[in-house]
């Protein structure tokens, strides 16, 4: 497996020889300067690739082989083929991106919301501070903040008694925080920050589609790009609904094994891959992961390697260092190393270990959430020698 970092480019403050230093070879990376919805020039392309890769003298080359993500514009996930001019240009960018010899592409179909989280620095026993999603929290900001539309029903009554308790606990300070992280969009999601009234706008523009409307549309959308990708020797992976269930009311289809059976069955193009990210499935108890790993393991061409936790109720969790979640980690990583030894060279899985707790210098530094640059390497270290056990014991 090749091992991959997440590069938010020069200004990100996480430099190319960080990288190196973690050990990495592989960039994972996007234009994220462009606008949801442009189509990406060869050109545009061709320059990051060439920041990325032009190395200076002496050091270690590093390849950019993954894009993540190129973000599917609102109107697909809401209209599927119908969105014709917006799926054109989902698929001109994946030309510039093949033209330029990138492989790997990225992407999710969450609607109005991509990863969400209700805390940035929520403090763990040992002093770092890790990305938390507390189910309370997030309903008394569903309920009492977004005030949205028929949130209720969506909430068991001792639920909804319990935001307004949790409600009342938070300052104005906390309050106005969840709303910051939630509208205005954690980084590399592939959705625009919003306002309050702009996030009810867009929602109210889900009305009717339900998850068998959402599921129709990723489907008309593969139907479209895959045989394009194919075309082009490019895989599209599609990365799992973080958290994985329905937030706001809206559907979501990316978030367990019949889910993505569904949509491989649906379109069996072998350009149909995912994503696998342990961390975003890992938060349903009911997806068992090693499981998945080895079901769907030719689909499998990038993964996201990181932990979660789940909290008492169930549906809260946080973000543990990678090998302390409810994931077992070294059954998963087995299973995709057992596939990459199927594979032929050049089709390598490339993973990333994904997110890391904010820890030793970063917690005196402004860092990028959720990709701090040593939590990182504490997970990529970490990963790195299960990958190394079982290099040694190829049983
Ligand atoms: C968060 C990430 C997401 C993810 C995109 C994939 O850290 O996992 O930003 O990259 O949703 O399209």
């Amino acid at each position: 497996m090749r091992q991959g970092w997440r590069w938010f480019g020069p200004d990100a403050g996480v430099p190319l020889d960080a990288v190196r230093q973690a050990g990495a070879t592989d960039i994972v990376s996007a234009l994220h300067e462009v606008p949801i919805g442009r189509a990406w020039t060869k050109a545009e392309v061709a320059a990051r690739r060439d920041l990325i890769e032009t190395t200076p003298p002496g050091r270690t080359p590093l390849t950019w082989s993954v894009v993540e993500s190129i973000p599917v514009p609102d109107a697909v996930k809401r209209k599927g083929k119908a969105a014709k001019a917006e799926i054109e240009a989902w698929i001109a960018s994946l030309e510039a991106v093949a033209a330029c010899g990138i492989r790997i592409v990225c992407y999710n179909f969450m609607p109005v919301v991509d990863w969400t989280r209700t805390e940035l620095d929520f403090v763990t026993p040992t002093g770092s501070t890790a990305m938390r999603f507390d189910q309370r929290r997030f309903a008394a900001f569903d309920l009492h903040v977004l005030a949205r539309e028929g949130a209720e029903a969506d909430y068991t009554p001792a639920e909804r008694d319990e935001a307004r308790a949790t409600l009342a606990t938070m300052s104005e300070a906390e309050t106005a925080e969840i709303a910051r992280i939630i509208t205005s969009a954690l980084p590399g999601s592939t959705t625009e920050p919003m306002t309050l009234p702009g996030f009810r706008e867009r929602l109210a523009a889900y009305r009717g589609i339900d998850a068998a409307r959402l599921r129709a549309n990723l489907i008309e959308f593969l139907g479209m790009v895959a045989p394009a990708a194919e075309a082009l020797g490019v895989w599209l992976t599609l990365h799992p609904d973080d958290p994985p269930r329905p937030l706001f009311g809206l559907p979501r289809v990316a978030s367990s094994e019949a889910d993505y059976a569904a949509l491989f069955d649906a379109v069996p193009s072998a350009a149909n891959g995912m994503c696998f990210c342990t961390g975003s499935l890992g938060v349903r108890a009911d997806n068992d992961l090693p499981e998945m790993a080895r079901r769907f393991a030719p689909r499998i061409r990038f993964a996201h390697l990181r932990a979660t936790k789940r909290e008492a109720d169930g549906l809260s969790f946080h973000e543990s260092a990678h090998l302390d979640g409810d994931v077992d980690m070294v059954a998963v990583l087995k299973e995709l190393v057992a596939e990459d030894r199927r594979r032929a060279k050049g089709e390598t899985i490339v993973f990333r270990s994904d997110h890391g707790q904010r820890m030793l210098d970063d917690l005196a530094k402004q860092t990028t959430p959720g990709y701090p640059a040593i939590g990182r390497l504490r997970g990529l270290a970490e990963l790195r020698g299960i990958l190394r056990a079982l290099d040694a014991r190829p049983d």
